[in-house]
């Protein structure tokens, strides 16, 4: 993934637990640098070190490091120069889930090492949504949980969201159930 990812992972680390706590996490997954280059292609294996290095480190479950991550990366790309992107992408919860490939096929004209999701939102209900997720990576359905629930904020929308399919129990896809009341 593209080293934005693992820096997303430092600030977060860093902004809510200080740098020594980073410096212990870093050491665990056995990574030399400080400095992840938001451009340059990094394994996906750095990604998955720091998470299960963070969470022994912080005494949380990969998942619950996984999900706060997904919450974190909503308003930290919305920050860190993706404002104008995730602004293009929809004024609210439904509509931006829509958009989501849209998002990935623009980011991906011009860094063509992206590897993108795809998602897939269907409206079942007033209130309901069933979203599907393709990914080729494996064990990161945990932070579109959070991803959900970051976008909830971002649109001052009250969101309830449960996954109901998992590739690791064997279905062809991640499934979640979202229910949303838009403020
Ligand atoms: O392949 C990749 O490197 C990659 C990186 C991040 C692919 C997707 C993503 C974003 N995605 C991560 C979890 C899913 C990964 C997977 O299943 O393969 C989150 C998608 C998402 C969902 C809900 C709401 C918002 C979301 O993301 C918005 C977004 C997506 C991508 C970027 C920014 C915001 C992005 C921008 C530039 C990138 C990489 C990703 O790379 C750079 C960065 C700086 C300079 C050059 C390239």
């Amino acid at each position: 993934m593209y080293g934005l990812v693992n820096k997303a992972i430092h600030d977060m680390v860093c902004s809510q637990f200080g740098e020594e706590t980073w410096q212990q996490i870093r050491q665990k997954a056995e990574i030399e640098t400080d400095t992840f280059l938001s451009m340059e292609g990094y394994p996906d294996d750095v990604t998955h070190r720091l998470v299960r290095a963070a969470s022994v480190v912080l005494g949380l479950s990969s998942s619950e490091i996984m999900q706060a991550f997904g919450e974190f990366w909503v308003t930290y790309t919305a920050e860190e120069g993706y404002g104008e992107l995730m602004e293009m992408s929809g004024d609210n919860l439904p509509e931006f889930l829509q958009n989501l490939d849209a998002l990935h096929a623009r980011v991906g004209i011009t860094f063509p090492k992206l590897q993108p999701p795809s998602f897939d939102c269907t409206k079942t209900d007033d209130d309901l949504l069933t979203l599907e997720y393709h990914s080729d990576r494996a064990g990161l359905a945990p932070m579109v949980l959070g991803l959900v629930k970051g976008l909830g904020s971002r649109f001052d929308t009250e969101v309830e969201v449960a996954q109901t399919q998992s590739k690791e129990d064997g279905a062809d896809h991640d499934e979640f159930l979202i229910k949303y009341k838009q403020n």
